[in-house]
């Protein structure tokens, strides 16, 4: 299928259900121009519990989601990754599945699911579930009967282990979330591995049985028509059988050597291609903590047979001054030795996925910019341009396009997140460390940041719900709202807008190659991509000073695609007509040669 009939026809043909690449011949150039839709989308992050509620009970709901398609539509998105929405107790809000082939009674019914995607459809919008199968619930049924005793025929669907000796586990590995990464279980007195909070216990990935009923509930979801999977720790699926004690990092030992891209990750991903994904034409994007761009070749290499492409997380694991916990921002330099990185060595070769923030990490603005009343709206807009000019598949994580920003926490009884909390018990009220040491780290990087609720107006609660939230609504959503952002023409909302459409236009920005300029400069990050006769160059200034800039001369003069500060009354575009300039603080533009 041409590339032009999937631009222009979207919203009335439902794509074919089967891969449809197309080669392109046209020269060295192009090397990456094995077109995919995927390829050419902006996905949008949806953190359901968090995104709208329809019913005034404090919880986001897919009905609430359904409800604000039309917004999503107007941003200008393709496909909307929903965090889970399975049945589940929410220990870990959704990460923890009782039921794959259920909806969480909280966000609503399976009815409810196949409106929301039929709606979604009916405007283009594809939908990508969650997939969560490192690990189940404890309080799904395999569990339930696993731990019921050793005989039982679902007992090899987990990861248990004799302890070495009277209370003392297997091997002194960690869980992500704190404490002990094994729990002793009274029924048959042997211990089961979570790597996560202990109602997470793993799957055992090398049980036959246990790839077949995950492929076979994939293959249910795709039969349904959802449009892909974004698949949680897939890095993680397989385990060495020796599980020996790990070097001890903190309080605890480090399980990552034993069971982070373990000996059969490729062969089960290779696996679940040929069974399921195969078979549809959706895309997978597969998170892959502790992965390199040599590991990225192989999970999301064109050739490869896994995924289409995987979140990788050097950019955002600063080294944290208590295990992922710091109030310290990466220099830039490192930032731009990072991002440019994997632009170059993924190019032709595996796709890159673009993010600045999801639902683990704290929001981008606050982050990587400056949230400071005069420099929030430049600063969102600066670090969006350099996002999505960038080689990849851009995600924006709900209020991202709003300039939405970290929430003020003043006590840890205001944190909802189990990692925040075990986190503050763990490292604080153990004594390891003062409330005061501690206390700006945690809060720079709380998950909670990123789950308060989405800012829709200035009444009550944003217009998030009628009722109480589950989690409070930031204190700012009277000035960052959604009305308030689409109301004005100038907003970051509609920045956002724009650099969508852009993308859209411009094939160099999704295919392009890149090239990092002023590479020492801690202040500037600036690139640019070609492609063919066509060049981009990309400048953003990651500082709250003014910095002097020469423009290359082949840009001196070249159109000017968008800028941040040309807006809210600044200079004419013509400013980048001089080889010479000055950046002002935040200030980002892009220039594209004819
Ligand atoms: O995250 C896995 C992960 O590697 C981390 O980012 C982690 O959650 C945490 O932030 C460590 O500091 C995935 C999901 O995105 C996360 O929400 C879940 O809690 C986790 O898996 C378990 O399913
Ligand atoms: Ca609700």
């Amino acid at each position: 299928m041409a590339l032009g009939i999937y631009l222009s026809g979207l919203a009335e043909v439902r794509p074919k259900r089967h891969r449809c690449y197309e080669k392109n011949k046209r020269g060295k150039e192009d090397i990456n121009m094995n077109r995919a839709w995927w390829k050419e989308a902006v996905i949008y992050q949806i953190y359901p519990r968090s995104f709208m509620d329809s019913n005034g009970d404090g919880i986001g709901d897919l009905k609430g989601i359904t409800s604000r398609l039309d917004y999503l539509k107007y941003l200008g998105i393709d496909v909307v990754w929903m965090s889970p929405v399975y049945k589940s107790p929410n220990d870990d809000n959704g990460y923890d599945i009782s039921d794959y082939q259920e909806i969480m009674e909280e966000f609503g019914t399976m009815e409810d699911f196949d409106e929301l995607l039929s709606a979604a459809h009916e405007r283009g919008i594809r939908i990508v579930m969650d997939l969560v199968v490192n690990h189940t619930s404890d309080e799904h049924r395999w569990f339930v009967e696993s731990r019921k005793s050793k005989e039982n025929k679902y007992r090899d669907y987990y990861i248990w282990r004799e302890g070495k000796g009277e209370n003392t586990p297997p091997n002194n590995w960690g869980s992500c979330f704190g404490g002990p990464a094994w729990e002793y279980d009274q029924e048959t007195g042997m211990y089961y591995l979570h790597l996560f909070s202990k109602k997470q216990p793993d799957l055992n990935w090398d049980n036959e049985k246990v790839r077949r009923e995950v492929f076979d509930m994939m293959t249910w979801w795709c039969e349904k028509g959802i449009d892909g999977f974004r698949m949680d720790v897939i890095s993680m699926i397989s385990k060495t059988k020796e599980m020996p004690d790990g070097e001890i990092n903190g309080l605890y030992g480090s399980f990552d050597p034993y069971c982070v891209h373990g000996p059969n990750v490729h062969r089960y991903l290779q696996e679940m291609n040929r069974e399921v994904l195969s078979k549809y034409d959706i895309m997978t994007v597969g998170e892959t903590a502790g992965v390199t761009t040599e590991l990225a070749k192989q999970y999301a290499g064109e050739d490869t047979g896994e995924l289409n492409m995987v979140f990788q997380f050097e950019h955002v694991s600063d080294p944290g001054k208590y295990g992922k916990w710091t109030d310290e921002r990466m220099p830039l330099t490192e930032l731009k030795k990072i991002m440019s990185h994997w632009q170059t060595e993924l190019y032709g070769k595996a796709w890159n996925s673009l993010f600045w923030d999801n639902h683990d990490q704290p929001r981008a603005v606050s982050r990587f910019g400056d949230d400071r009343p005069q420099y929030r709206e430049l600063s969102a807009k600066m670090l969006a341009t350099c996002l999505h000019m960038m080689q990849g598949t851009p995600y924006i994580y709900q209020g991202e396009e709003l300039g939405m920003t970290n929430y003020p926490f003043s006590s840890p009884d205001e944190f909802r997140d189990i990692e925040s909390i075990h986190a503050y018990e763990e490292w604080c009220e153990s004594g390891l460390v003062s409330h005061e040491e501690f206390w700006p780290c945690i809060v720079s990087r709380s998950r909670d940041n990123a789950r308060t609720p989405m800012q829709w107006d200035d009444t009550n609660e944003a217009g998030f719900t009628t009722g109480k939230p589950w989690i409070a609504v930031n204190l700012n959503y009277k000035e960052i709202n959604a009305k308030t952002e689409t109301e004005d023409p100038e907003s970051v909302f509609h920045y956002y807008r724009k650099l969508i459409a852009l993308r859209k236009e411009h094939p160099v920005i999704v295919y392009g190659n890149y090239e990092l300029l002023l590479a020492d400069s801690e202040e500037l990050f600036v690139y640019t991509r070609t492609l063919e006769e066509k060049k981009l160059l990309v400048v953003c200034n990651f500082t709250d000073s003014e910095v002097p800039f020469s423009i290359p001369e082949a840009f001196v003069g070249a159109d000017c695609l968008i800028a941040n500060r040309v807006e809210r009354g600044g200079e004419a575009e013509s400013r980048y007509d001089e080889a010479e300039t000055v950046l002002g603080p935040y200030e980002a533009f892009v220039l594209m040669t004819v």
